[in-house]
């Protein structure tokens, strides 16, 4: 049976943490599709097309890695795709509340499709999309933070 793990987020955009728990999780199962979702709390900087392109251009080189776009829940989503886990990353134990809430909800909605939680590498515990946009808006130097096509997208976003 193929192992299919979904690894979902806002992406807003992709940083150098996400690429490293997509590339991970990568290792452990057989595919991973990256959802993209808008996630109604945020306002996003860019659209979901742009998100799922950019995602699609630094995964390229992960033969068992797709990139999908969705609107509903995470949970319908993961079912219709018969995936078995959904995989998520943890950076500090301020991530542990928010990620406990969504887990215990999507489980109810859910108790065949298990949350696999992995730690961030310490390099990136301090990273977030947040963080970068905040940067990138005052030019600052991003590139060990964002893969290259990123970064372009950041500055012509900020150009404007
Ligand atoms: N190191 C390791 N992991 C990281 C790092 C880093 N530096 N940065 C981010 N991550 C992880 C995050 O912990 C997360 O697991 C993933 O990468 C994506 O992060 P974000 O910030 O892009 O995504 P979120 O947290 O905004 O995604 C929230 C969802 C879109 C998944 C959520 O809102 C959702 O499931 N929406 C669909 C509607 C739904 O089903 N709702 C019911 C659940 S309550």
């Amino acid at each position: 049976m193929t192992r299919l793990a979904i690894c979902p987020g806002s992406f807003d955009p992709v940083t150098y943490g996400h690429l490293d728990i997509i590339q991970r999780g990568a290792q452990v199962f057989d595919h991973v599709t990256v959802a993209v979702f808008n996630n109604q709390s945020k306002a996003p900087l860019f659209d979901v097309d742009e998100r799922v392109a950019l995602l699609r251009e630094v995964t390229k080189y992960f033969d068992n890695v797709s990139v999908d776009s969705c609107n509903g829940l995470l949970m319908d989503y993961a079912e219709e795709k018969n995936a078995q886990a959904i995989i998520r990353g943890l950076r500090a134990v301020s991530d542990f509340e928010y990620e406990m809430q969504i887990t215990s909800m999507n489980r109810k909605l859910n108790q065949q499709i298990e949350t696999f939680f992995m730690m961030t590498n310490n390099q990136y515990s301090f990273l977030s999309s947040s963080i970068v946009k905040e940067v990138a808006k005052y030019r600052a130097n991003i590139s060990d933070l964002v893969p290259p096509p990123v970064e372009e997208a950041l500055k012509k976003k900020y150009q404007k």
